[in-house]
């Protein structure tokens, strides 16, 4: 009879249960219930210093759950945020994978035991790892929904991407679309602005949930966000679905998220739902909302609870009784406990296991396999036309190769090629690109560093192989965190269950006639300081078509780094070396070989060695010069045998004297080849690479290959 009752309320309610049936309904408050109760079982941790951490999703179970009814799991591409607790729930990630995150078990789905609780990543449900860093999510979920249209036009890359390490991950579904959240306080980070300009200029299936409670930590929204409102900002935004909605109420949610999935499904462009939650239980178990929320306030909060309010709702409408709510409740709590009790006994991982997955386990680009033969052809190429040949023949290989930045479109108006040669690139490192591949593989993107990184991110993520443009490396700072804490430990931070092998190429360096001070800067050190990416410099053509293959076909993020000075230079030209050429990573070049003194170098300053070596000849002193090529990882094996050959070093870089790259291989020969030394290790840095005035190269260059051959000298009086 009540049964009865009950699908008869539903069926002429359909309007008010927006067209949800009971079982649908009760589903909603199942997973809201849930998570409030492992956050809570979470907090009780904590608090018997049982884990070290809590943050909570309570106050954003309604909208959250709503959400996870139209999301399709493993088919859908989720970016979510730490509060997403019961969209996750929703999705197929069960209370055990989450507290064996929070006590750090091996077994942790999302992390391995290696982040902090509510991290959430699964594979099986296409929800990516998150970072702890607020915002960053927006620009990759950005790179998502590029590969979800990329995929649509074309099967082949997609079939590719199958085929690479970790392809069973990579999957693709017509109808799919990509969600992103995030608080009210991280929109206003860079990222989400420079997402939602990319979203709607290309209308991405890209799906934008912000949860906002008020406060991001303890800065009330209208001092994070002009005007208090976040939709009323955004509204403007071309082809953007925009819709407000009470966050804690779990239906007008769903209705509100129901339009805006259904827009994103559809292709006609990207969605935003501002929905407004509460945040009953401080930010974290490290703050305390009294401090700065009144009483008042916090009561207001309690009155808008969603749990309350919406079992209540369901006792009401007769679809549940309270026995039944009862019944349910206490099934959560069962459950709660048991995967409390199994994840509590969860072994931790192995202290020595924390260098597994910083790299490919699967690709080893140092391997015997990437040191190919050239079979050369044509007239010799310079630098950078090795660079656009190269990228040319990888791009007819594989056609998950995106090519993207500031500028590197031949021209982003198609129509003009017809009249136009074209651009290609400040350098033309991409010259002809577009023209060969389409628009759709080669294209410019707005000026924002973050976002191009960010979207190579998303791209590579997904399985494409983007191979993104810095122009210049003075400029890179804006994407500084999507590098060091997203690009290079995605792996690491997933235990091995995502990567984003993407290739970022970067014109760096100084001798750039008029460069001044933001077209001359070095600065490689800070990034071979980030385990899980690998740094390159070739200093010759060759070089280049060899380094720059391998990176592409490694499994590892790898930033390329492009001399500006080297592009063009007659002395170190060379024929093609065919599309097969590599050189592996971490094998540095013998440039000349000598008997008295070793000069260690990479970059622009190999040639300036060359010079200082013949003249040093011609003086009848024999110097070994060793090019590294790659900087992380470097040749440890080339450095040490020079050393034991020669017993006299000086290790010459661009970079900075101090805290410069080449003062951690002068520390490590100092550390372990001492005994091998017969006179100190001496470093020069060129210096000049922040120079502002470069009005001759020869003021600055010949000066350098005189204080190389003098430390040489002096270090023959020993
Ligand atoms: C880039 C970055 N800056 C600062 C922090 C520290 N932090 C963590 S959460 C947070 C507030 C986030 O507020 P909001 O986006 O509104 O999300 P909420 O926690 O309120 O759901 C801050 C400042 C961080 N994690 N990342
Ligand atoms: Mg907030």
């Amino acid at each position: 009879m009540a049964v009865q009752t009950r699908v008869k309320v539903a069926k002429l309610d359909a309007v008010r249960f927006r067209g949800l049936d009971r079982e649908a309904l009760i589903r909603i408050y199942r997973a809201m219930f849930l998570s409030r109760r492992l956050d809570d079982r979470e907090i009780q941790l904590k608090r018997q210093n049982k884990i070290y951490f809590q943050i909570s999703s309570a106050g954003h179970e309604g909208v959250t759950a709503a959400m996870g009814l139209l999301l399709r799991p493993g088919v859908d591409w989720i970016y979510p945020y730490y509060r997403d607790r019961a969209l996750c729930l929703m999705l197929g990630v069960t209370p055990l994978d989450m507290l064996l995150q929070a006590v750090g078990a091996k077994d942790d789905p999302a992390s391995g035991g290696r982040q902090m609780p509510s991290h959430w990543g699964h594979t099986k449900w296409n929800i990516t790892s998150k970072s702890s860093c607020t915002g960053t999510q927006f620009v990759q979920a950005v790179g998502a929904a590029e590969a979800t249209l990329y995929f649509e036009g074309r099967p082949k890359a997609f079939a590719q991407a199958q085929k690479a390490p970790l392809g069973k991950y990579v999957r693709h579904d017509p109808d799919e679309i990509v969600y992103v959240s995030a608080g009210d306080g991280a929109t206003s980070e860079g990222e989400f602005w420079e997402s939602l300009n990319v979203a709607c200029a290309k209308k991405l299936p890209l799906l934008y949930l912000i949860e906002d409670n008020g406060y991001a930590i303890s800065v009330p929204v209208e001092v994070q966000t002009a005007g208090g409102s976040i939709s009323k900002l955004t509204r403007s935004f071309p082809s953007l679905h925009v819709a407000q909605c009470d966050g804690t109420d779990p239906l007008e949610s769903y209705a509100a998220c129901k339009d805006a999935v259904e827009y994103c499904r559809q292709r006609r462009g990207p969605a935003l739902i501002h929905a407004n939650v509460i945040r009953p239980y401080s930010h974290s178990l490290s703050d305390d909302e009294k401090l700065y929320k009144t009483a008042e306030e916090r009561e207001d909060e309690a009155h808008r609870d969603p749990l309350s309010k919406f079992s209540l709702f369901l006792v009401r409408e007769g679809l549940l009784d309270q026995k039944e709510i009862e019944s349910l409740e206490a099934e959560v709590d069962r459950e709660v406990r048991e995967a409390g009790d199994q994840a509590l006994a969860a072994d931790p991982p192995e202290i020595d296991s924390i260098r597994v997955n910083i790299y490919s386990p699967d690709v080893d680009p140092t391997a015997a396999s990437f040191a190919t033969q050239a079979q050369f052809q044509g007239a010799p190429k310079t630098m950078v036309e090795m660079v656009a040949a190269t990228l040319s023949d990888e791009m007819a290989r594989d056609e998950r190769i995106t090519v993207f930045g500031e500028d590197v479109a031949d021209a982003s108006r198609e129509e003009n090629l017809k009249h136009v040669k074209g651009k290609g690139g400040v350098f033309k490192a991409t010259s002809s690109l577009q023209r060969k591949y389409g628009a759709d593989r080669v294209f410019n993107t707005p000026l924002a560093e973050a976002c191009i990184v960010g979207r190579a991110i998303g791209m590579a993520t997904r399985g494409l192989k983007p191979v993104a443009e810095i122009q210049f490396f003075d400029y890179i700072w804006p994407a500084m965190m999507q590098i060091r804490d997203e690009l290079c430990v995605l792996r690491w931070r997933s235990n091995g269950a995502f990567k984003c092998p993407a290739v970022l190429r970067v014109a760096i360096g100084g001798y750039l006639t008029g460069g001044g001070i933001y077209h001359s800067q070095s600065g490689e050190s800070i990034f071979t300081h980030c385990p899980g990416l690998r740094v390159v410099m070739p200093s010759t053509a060759l070089d280049v078509a060899g380094l720059l293959r391998t990176a592409i076909r490694c499994d590892d993020p790898v930033m390329f780094l492009e001399h500006k000075h080297l592009y063009r230079q007659p002395y170190n030209r060379s024929e093609y070396p065919g599309p097969d050429f590599m050189v592996p990573f971490g094998k540095a070049r013998v440039v000349k070989e000598g008997s008295e003194v070793s000069i260690i170098t990479y970059g622009a300053i190999v040639h300036r060695a060359e010079v200082a070596a013949a003249q040093l000849q011609r003086e009848g002193v024999s110097a070994e010069i060793i090019d590294l090529r790659s900087l992380s990882p470097y040749d440890w094996e080339a450095v040490a045998a020079t050393v034991r050959k020669t017993h006299r070093v000086i290790v010459a870089y661009e970079d900075m004297l101090s805290w410069g790259y080449g003062a951690e291989i002068a520390a490590r020969i100092g550390e372990e080849l001492f005994d091998e030394l017969d006179a100190p290790v001496k470093r020069i840095a060129a210096m000049d690479s922040f120079c502002a005035y470069q009005p001759k190269l020869e003021d600055v260059i010949l000066p350098q290959v005189d204080h190389l051959t003098a430390a040489v000298k002096q270090l023959l009086e020993y």
